[in-house]
């Protein structure tokens, strides 16, 4: 008896984590991100979803904040993190009017 209910308070907990822990997601669809401006927290991560069925490769150039994803796949799913404050442009590196702004704040 006593098991069953540590047990079953185990599981809660690792689901309410889970859900706290989630992370915004992007999709690439149709060759635009599905959100133009995005605000995070420092430290947090964005989850970028390529829906298409051509390669994407997400990037940056923001100083302090750069990062290139290189070619993601369709169907590919990829966490970036943002661990400095400030707006940071996001674009894609094949698809010039691909574009969209990350907002991370302190
Ligand atoms: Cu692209």
């Amino acid at each position: 008896m006593h098991k069953t209910i540590l047990f079953a308070l185990v599981i809660l907990s690792g689901l309410s984590a889970g859900a706290l822990a989630a992370n915004q997601v992007i999709h690439q669809q149709g060759r635009v991100f599905s959100s133009e401006s995005v605000t995070i927290k420092k430290g947090g991560a964005l989850t970028f979803v390529n829906d298409d069925s051509i390669p994407h490769n997400i990037m940056s150039g923001t100083k302090g904040s750069e990062f290139n994803l290189g070619s993601q796949a369709p169907g590919m799913s990829t966490d970036v993190t943002f661990k400095e404050a400030g707006d940071v442009q996001v674009i894609c590196a094949i698809h010039p009017r691909m574009k969209m702004m990350v907002k991370v704040t302190d």
